[in-house]
């Protein structure tokens, strides 16, 4: 039985809109994921859920920089100072051939900062995102006091956010942040697997001149898929770093046994590093019926994946990313979880 560590904060992060195929929609990203994903762990006998801890808030500068946590909680109310109407979106980008520099002025600042614009900060979104994160070091300290089975129910999502960047519904990495955790608790080497069907390019960024973090992607290959910009093959890593980051961007329709060939390539690269932790990054986005994915995968085959995760015998921490099939997240979740205590 899985121990879930969740907070009822993700509540407080509920835009009312994202920019999508040019017109104002409800965003994807919406609380009901956290509830569909609840009820079905409990409807499967995973009935030990535990609070967060504020455990983060050490770790948050190993993984983020301080003026960039700075905007994070103060970037609500700076918008609210200007009396605008909306919730917080950039308009302005630093884009090639122009300044590098935090303005002081909110537009700018939320350029500065956002790698997307479907992303709008709210009130609530603060704390949300820092409740997710304290999910995942409370989670990851879970699995260092010897749980084997762990998952960090984490709303809002976190692979998509680097040092200074939000944005693909992301403001915290809550996944680097565990893997931080874990060297912090005396590990010396730990996997994260990134699973969603987006490349988890915040994560990527993170860890990338590191080799102490082996980092794995399997992803929409970034000439079809967000985030666009990172995510090719050819990123290995750089200085010390090199060596220690895999990508497996795959094209349009790709079906579960394609997945699958590159899922057991990395776990082979997984067992050659010999990590004292994996952390899985498991957006279950990759499902056939994703609204805005394009694998094909089947709810049978999250169960068989889970099974290969199980198989690598390692201290695992499973930290919640995407999935946007609502109705059907709770049930691809947990057969991922459902895999691997078969086999673990
Ligand atoms: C954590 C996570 O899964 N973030 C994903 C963010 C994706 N945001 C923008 C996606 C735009 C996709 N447009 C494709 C529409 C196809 N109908
Ligand atoms: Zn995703």
């Amino acid at each position: 039985m899985f121990t879930t560590i969740a907070s009822d904060d993700h509540q407080l992060h509920f835009p009312k809109g994202e920019l999508a195929g040019g017109t104002f929609v409800r965003p994807y990203e919406c609380p009901e994921r956290w509830t569909y994903i609840h009820d079905q762990l409990k409807a499967q006998g995973h009935t030990e859920f535990k609070p967060a801890q504020p455990l983060a808030t050490d770790l948050l500068q190993r993984v983020h920089t301080r003026d960039y946590l700075q905007f994070l909680q103060s970037a609500w109310s700076e918008w609210q100072k200007e009396g605008f109407d909306g919730e917080a979106l950039p308009t302005v980008f630093p884009a090639r051939r122009m300044q590098q520099r935090v303005p002081e002025y909110i537009d700018g600042k939320l350029g500065y900062y956002a790698m997307a614009i479907e992303t709008a900060i709210t009130a609530g979104t603060w704390q949300a995102a820092l409740s997710s994160a304290n999910c995942a070091v409370t989670a990851q300290a879970e699995v260092s006091s010897g749980n084997r089975e762990v998952f960090a129910l984490c709303r809002p999502p976190g692979h998509h956010a680097a040092a200074d960047l939000y944005g693909g519904y992301c403001f915290l990495n809550n996944a680097a942040l565990a893997a931080e955790g874990f060297l912090h608790n005396g590990a010396e080497r730990v996997v994260i697997l990134d699973v969603d069907f987006h490349h988890g390019n915040g994560t990527q960024d993170i860890f990338y001149q590191r080799d102490d973090v082996l980092f794995i992607s399997l992803h929409g290959d970034p000439v079809h898929a967000f985030p666009h910009f990172l995510g090719y093959a050819d990123e290995i890593g750089e200085g010390k770093g090199e060596g220690y980051n895999l990508n497996f961007p795959m094209p349009p329709g790709t079906p579960y046994s394609v997945w699958s060939e590159a899922l057991r390539n990395a776990c082979r690269a997984t067992e050659k590093f010999s990590p004292d932790a994996l952390v899985v990054s498991l957006g279950v986005d990759t499902f056939e019926k994703d609204p805005i994915s394009f694998f094909k995968l089947t709810s049978d085959d999250f169960t068989d994946y889970g099974e290969l995760l199980g198989r690598l015998k390692l201290p695992t921490l499973f930290v919640m990313e995407g999935g946007y099939a609502v109705e059907e997240i709770g049930v691809n979740t947990v057969n991922v979880l459902n895999g691997f205590s078969a086999v673990s």
